[in-house]
């Protein structure tokens, strides 16, 4: 299962919002806004920043737009 822990309006979430779409992955969406998604994310991944991926079936777990865009490409594109 894939978890993506997002905030509304931050542009690099609606990056990999978009990269999901694309490749027609369904996220399990935790928000900002509710503050034990954020408390879960930093025990998860040690700070507050968005996006954040988790992919429980990898067990892999990553910050960083530019790395998440490129990791859901290479298991779940075409070539995966
Ligand atoms: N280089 C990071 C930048 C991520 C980033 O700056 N995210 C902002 C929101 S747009 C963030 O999490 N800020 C902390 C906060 O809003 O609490 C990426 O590409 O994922």
């Amino acid at each position: 299962m894939l978890t993506l822990y997002v905030k509304t309006g931050c542009p690099y979430c609606a990056k990999v919002l978009a990269a999901g779409e694309e490749l027609g992955i369904e996220f399990d969406l935790k928000n900002s806004s509710d503050p034990a998604m954020v408390e879960e994310l930093i025990a998860r991944g040690g700070k507050r920043q968005f996006p954040y991926l988790v992919d429980s079936d990898n067990n892999t777990e990553m910050y960083e737009s530019d790395d998440i865009v490129e990791y859901l490409h290479k298991h779940f594109g075409k070539e995966a």
